[in-house]
């Protein structure tokens, strides 16, 4: 690598950060059951250890998203979990109210039919951006599962009705420094028509709902062969990328780790970032998330191999030589072009992150030094003897 390459990729390095998700380090499972793990977290406390595991090894995980009512207390004071992110050298990210777990939500949330229970998710969400004040978030990541799941059940346009009220209120309650964040997902739970199905419809909502409102893209909520890097070039051209949920699949929703089954896909989705950054001479504000499950590989170095797998390939789309990009492609030289972004791919970016590591003084291998320093270990061991003493069976988990 040049040392003019090796430069590019160790600044790329430097601005790259990524959010790890509390859920993550949980036990998770399919439709049809857990699995269980030892050395899963079994609370909050655990949560954010390992999350601060994970940012001790890598240097770029200084946030750590929640989900409300999965890791905070009702009634219990938010700083205490401000107070345990500090003790494990991390921060609370993004804000993710829960709109599908009680059991009013059968019929939806802010699509409902009932004004009530649109009040109900709406008060939700409200508390929940007072929660980003109490943790110092600046994200609020909306999911909604609703939907319908047969032709006929629900009118689709007053849905959408509601759905444009409930924002436009909740963006109003958002302070100055706060975004709110729109996911779409056209699939699960519902089998019919999901409210917000695809980005077209979360961009709408959001630019209906006022400035601070942006659409989070979840690589797993596209259909096969969903050209996913358009999307993100059409977004960021609007201004209206907040963020993503990175994760990885062959099928549908399959919350496999970055990069796993589809690496260039994830390059390809970085270089229109950068290519973007270098026609407009500035790198647009993007929430990086991990939105993964890994049910059955252990979470740590899930999340670990996760991140490894981001840094590379957001260091290898650094390295496109944007002008002879543009030279290509105003001859249209197709050839030419697509080799631009080959050989970028399948430069050997190790030495710019072994420098990088070293200037930060992280461990040269992430994953090696986890497994090295006994952690998975001692969490397994400490957190079967309190599963025991709590009475959770079967390595149980409160999340
Ligand atoms: C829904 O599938 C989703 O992607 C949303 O982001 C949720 O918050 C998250 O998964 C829960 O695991
Ligand atoms: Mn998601």
């Amino acid at each position: 690598m040049s040392p003019k390459l090796l430069r590019r990729a160790v600044e790329a390095l430097d601005t790259f950060r990524i959010e790890t998700p509390s859920w993550g380090f949980a036990d998770t499972g399919t439709r049809f059951g857990k699995f269980f793990q030892d050395a899963a977290a079994i609370d909050m406390g655990d949560k954010l250890a390992d999350a601060g595991q994970v940012h001790r090894l890598t240097g770029c995980c200084p946030t750590v998203a929640v989900h409300v009512l999965w890791d905070f207390v009702a009634g219990e004071d938010p700083r205490k979990v401000v107070r345990l992110a500090r003790q494990h050298g991390v921060k609370i990210g993004a804000i993710n109210p829960n709109l599908f777990q009680d059991q009013c939500y059968k019929w939806g949330s802010f699509g409902h039919n009932d004004p009530a229970i649109r009040e109900r998710a709406l008060q939700h969400c409200v508390d929940s951006v007072a929660l980003m004040k109490a943790t110092g978030s600046e994200y609020l990541s909306l999911w909604f599962a609703d939907g319908t799941n047969y032709p006929g059940q629900g009118s689709i346009r007053e849905r959408k009705a509601h759905f444009t009220a409930g924002l436009q209120a909740l963006h109003k309650k958002l302070g100055p420094k706060q975004t709110m964040l729109v996911e779409y997902k056209p699939f699960e739970p519902a089998c019919y028509a999901t409210d917000i199905a695809d980005w077209g419809m979360a961009l709408l909502l959001a630019k209906k709902a006022g400035k601070r409102a942006k659409v989070l893209v979840d690589t797993g909520h596209h259909y096969n062969a969903v050209n996913i890097e358009q999307i993100v070039a059409w977004l960021l051209d609007e201004d209206m990328l907040g963020g993503f949920h990175f994760n990885d699949r062959r099928y549908a929703d399959d919350d496999l780790t970055l990069g796993s089954i589809d690496p260039y896909q994830v390059f390809r989705i970085f270089h229109e970032i950068h290519f973007f950054a270098a026609d407009r001479g500035r790198m647009p504000k993007i929430a990086y998330m991990v939105d993964q499950c890994h049910n059955e590989k252990p979470k740590i170095e899930a999340m670990l191999q996760t991140v490894v797998i981001a840094q590379e390939l957001y260091t290898k789309a650094a390295l496109v030589d944007h002008d002879a990009l543009r030279r290509a492609q105003a001859k249209n030289n197709v050839i030419d072009a697509e080799l631009l972004l080959k050989k970028a791919f399948f430069t050997d970016v190790a030495p710019a992150l072994a420098a990088w590591r070293k200037q930060g003084k992280l461990p040269a291998d992430p994953l090696a030094a986890h497994r090295r320093s006994g952690y998975e270990r001692a969490a397994a061991a400490d957190r079967r003897a309190r599963r025991k003493a709590l009475g959770l069976t079967q390595g149980g988990s409160f999340a």
